[in-house]
């Protein structure tokens, strides 16, 4: 046997032990798949499925809205309607999908082989596919949420929406954005953590950095929007009057709640559209991407712009006249961001020779639109302009530009561009060009023609118009021309599954591309690598072609199978130096398992079967305690040969795990969530009217020094456990047992009744969030003594995280404690 025969069959016999590892079972196993490949390809199937259906209801609109007086809908099925289809099309695909797409080529883009967490992944994918089903099953029953898809109140509170319809909104929209916050969290670790070894932060391919702000934006983004849905589900479950001006409360608190979220919101649909534009239009035009730090730079200033342009959405509220111009010049101010990222593509359009394609088509349409959707938005950024627009169609068609333009126009693009990746077939070009141009003219009729009903004074969201009004034309042209858009979409699919049947394979690398996950084999195997490469030049300037082989003859990294174990290599996040060898878990039923536990929770609140809701979230938690049991055995074994003769330790005994970021950033939103439980209840001591209330109870001074001692003592407790584990976590647990009954005993016998005012509601939430914490406390530090006891020393990963929750709960609950009496003496010197 000469010597490449032999170095061939040793790498195939690499592939298959690899494959036996990292690939899912066929059969019921697939429900126990936590390989990012599958999941992300499982997202993105799944959000195509709501977009046909939010789609299909944008048809039924369409159909109504054609003639003057239709009959075809009744008021209350087109409020349902039109509030699913925004509901769905924001929360139920556009953020899902890109969620899948970024799951799918992160790891590969950033030559690795999974995620940090991919049980984290598979946990998201069933809590959305399950909150999304929630609320397709409520329209089917007729049920749907009715408030339109940012829910205003007191249109969305018990006493004008009595039925479930918006408890099926905030219940099931909360559960699907777990899923999102559950996302964030695992994508900004496996940037900052998960990469092939030598690519440091700057070399990064130009879609991380999109996907890393992303995250970001949301790990903050949406924590005021669960906040929000949590207050007014408790306030339409248990009367507690948060929104209600009569006692105390202001409708005006959800708005700004909602907004803090839907502002940002737009952006975050918008970026990953960009990133995967930034990535293709080079490839496409064959030179490197123009401004690449200066793109960097753009996205972050316009993630830090767009947390501060929410009120321009309220514009006609009643904001004082310095915020209006405050909030105005900095909606103007977010077009420069935007606009460098538009030069840049520009530049390099004009830089490089770009070859026609049907991904370059779809990325010429996103230009055309989203500039003329970027034109309108300036003129409503300007507050008279918006004053006389408002609540017109002329906000539906600017939104629609903009959300068509900057993202479906772009997803198309990614969708012919990497559907070779994901399918190892090149494309067929015969459907493709008519379905872009269907597409193209149906939306640019669909949408202009609202601009001209909006500015003629047609108001969005009625189901009927006069026929005097002259209005009707444009309308019937606008759903003749979404019929013709629907057909091009239909054309599109059609064109996918060609492609799937007919296509032809090829080899490598279709469209010369100089990054990563070309440089595998399509389509791609579950381990991605054979072996992982070094990085020293920025990682969309690869060479696939000589990169490939290379790795797959295991050359590089870890070519090799230890232990049947899954691994991957951990690296510094700034200088991308390898760190540690990070060993994932492997596939199992836990997540399934887990999501319908959280599924059963939603489902209790929903039905208003409160008595049980606590076995579910008992159910919820003994399950992520099972989560932990296999990283329990990974000790021993100092350091682990990662090929070229280099040793590296595992990551429990790394200096920053993966894990450890991921508790940083769970609190980052949990605290955010807190921040605005906090001044959302300020806001209605500045803004609500009805204040003070009448009776104002403080805490027994008694209650209030025992829960400060308790807490001294988990503090005290989880210091000491690092060199006494045993003591150290029985003071912890004995600390926050008693802290949290002693809060539970201010919220509910201190306290007076909390559906009397929203200031006593506000109280008693702040210390049933402080209590809930405890309660965690309680079972993390019962677990780590019984664990230490039983098991012997906890690993040292385990004590450090539980010792960030510890000691943010201490924190937290100090705060809960001060509070009301902050809150009283504000409320004695006036305000309201
Ligand atoms: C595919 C073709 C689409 C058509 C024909 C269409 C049509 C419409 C129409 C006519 C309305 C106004 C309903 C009214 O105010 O009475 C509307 C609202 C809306 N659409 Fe679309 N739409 C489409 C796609 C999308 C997409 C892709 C998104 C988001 C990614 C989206 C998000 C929204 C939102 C958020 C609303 C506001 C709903 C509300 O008022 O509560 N639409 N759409
Ligand atoms: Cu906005």
């Amino acid at each position: 046997m000469s010597q490449t025969n032999r170095t061939n069959s040793e790498a195939i016999a690499l592939h298959r032990q690899l494959e036996h590892i990292w690939g899912t079972k066929p059969g019921w196993g697939r429900l126990a798949a936590v390989n990012h490949t599958v999941v992300g390809r499982r997202f993105m199937l799944t959000a195509l499925v709501f977009f046909a259906i939010g789609g299909l209801l944008a048809m039924l609109i369409r159909t109504q809205l054609a003639s003057s007086n239709s009959a075809f809908m009744d008021a209350e099925t087109y409020a349902q309607v039109f509030t699913m289809h925004g509901s769905i099309m924001m929360f139920l695909f556009a953020i899902p999908f890109f969620e899948g797409m970024a799951i799918y080529l992160l790891p590969k883009l950033l030559g690795t082989r999974d995620l940090a967490f991919p049980r984290m992944g598979a946990y998201g994918y069933w809590c959305y596919l399950f909150g999304g089903t929630m609320l397709i099953a409520a329209l089917i029953g007729g049920v749907a949420p009715n408030s339109g898809w940012f829910m205003y109140t007191p249109l969305s509170s018990a006493v004008y929406a009595p039925g479930i319809n918006s408890d099926v909104w905030l219940l099931g929209i909360t559960f699907v954005e777990i899923s999102a916050l559950s996302a964030a969290v695992e994508l900004i670790v496996s940037i900052l953590k998960i990469r092939a070894p030598g690519m440091s932060i700057d070399k990064m391919p130009i879609l991380a950095w999109y996907m890393l702000v992303v995250a970001t934006m949301m790990l903050v983004g949406f924590p005021p929007l669960i906040l929000g849905s949590i207050l007014l589900e408790v306030e339409r479950a248990f009367d507690l009057p948060f929104f209600d001006p009569n006692r105390g409360g202001d409708p005006l608190l959800w708005q700004h709640l909602f907004w803090l979220f839907g502002h940002p919101e737009v952006y975050i649909i918008f970026l990953p559209a960009a990133g995967a534009i930034s990535t293709i239009l080079p490839v496409l035009s064959g030179t490197p991407l123009a401004g690449y730090r200066l793109i960097i730079a753009s996205i972050v200033s316009m993630a830090f712009l767009s947390f501060g342009l929410w009120v321009h959405h309220m514009y006609t509220v009643g904001i004082p006249h310095l915020a209006l111009s405050f909030f105005s010049a900095a909606s103007a101010l977010v077009a420069i961001p935007t606009a460098i990222q538009v030069f840049a593509w520009l530049a390099t359009i004009i830089h490089g020779r770009p070859r026609f394609s049907i991904p370059l088509l779809h990325i010429f349409g996103f230009f055309f639109v989203f500039v003329i959707g970027g034109l309108t938005g300036v003129m409503l950024a300007m507050v008279p302009f918006d004053w006389q627009a408002h609540d017109t169609h002329f906000v539906v068609a600017h939104l629609h530009y903009v959300l068509v333009g900057g993202f479906i126009f772009p997803m198309l693009a990614m969708a012919y561009y990497w559907m070779p990746h994901l399918t190892g077939k090149q494309p067929v070009q015969h459907l493709s060009n008519a379905a872009f141009w269907m597409i193209f003219i149906g939306f640019n009729t669909t949408f202009f023609m609202m601009h001209l009903t909006g500015l003629r004074g047609m108001p969005r969201r009625v189901f009927v118009y006069p026929p005097e009004s002259g209005w009707e034309t444009l309308n019937f042209l606008s759903s003749v021309g979404s019929f013709v858009m629907a057909m091009g979409f239909a054309l599109v699919a059609l064109d996918f599954l060609l492609i799937f049947r007919f296509g032809r394979a090829f080899r490598r690398n279709p469209w010369k591309a100089g990054t990563l996950e070309w440089a595998m084999p399509t389509p791609p195997p579950s381990y991605n690598f054979a072996s992982l490469p070094y990085i020293d030049n920025r990682a969309d300037l690869l060479d696939p072609e000589a990169i490939g082989p290379h790795l797959a003859a295991g050359k590089g990294y870890l070519g090799f199978v230890r232990h049947d174990r899954m691994e991957v290599l951990g690296v510094d996040s700034i200088t991308g130096e390898p760190d540690q060898v990070v060993i994932l878990p492997r596939q199992t039923y836990l997540p399934v398992w887990t999501a319908l536990a959280t599924g059963s929770f939603f489902l209790l609140m929903l039905f208003k079967l409160y008595w049980a809701t606590p076995f579910a979230l008992v159910a919820i938690v003994a399950l992520f305690l099972l989560w932990n049991r296999s990283s329990a055995a990974l000790e021993g074994g100092d350091m682990l040969d990662i090929g070229h003769g280099k040793s590296l330790p595992v990551h429990v005994k790394a200096a920053s795990p993966p894990s450890h970021l991921a508790m940083v950033l769970t609190l980052v939103a949990d605290a955010t969530l807190y921040i605005s439980l906090l001044f959302g209840c300020m806001f209605l001591w500045v803004s609500a009217p009805n204040w003070p209330p009448a009776d104002l109870a403080l805490p027994r001074f008694g209650l209030t020094l025992g829960a400060v001692a308790a807490m001294l003592a988990v503090a005290m407790g989880s210091r000491w456990s690092a060199s006494h584990p045993a003591p150290g976590m029985a003071l912890v647990l004995a600390g926050h047992l008693t802290a949290g009954l002693l809060l539970l005993t201010v919220a509910f016998i201190d306290m007076p009744a909390p559906s009397g005012h929203a200031a006593i509601a506000s109280m008693v939430v702040v210390l049933v969030y402080a209590v809930l914490h405890h309660g965690i406390g309680t079972v993390f530090a019962g677990h780590a003594l019984w664990s230490t006891l039983h098991r012997g020393p906890l690993c040292t990963l385990t004590l450090r995280i539980g010792r960030l929750w510890h000691g943010y709960t201490v924190l937290a609950g100090l705060v809960a404690l001060v509070f009301p009496y902050v809150l009283d003496s504000l409320a004695r010197t006036g305000g309201g």
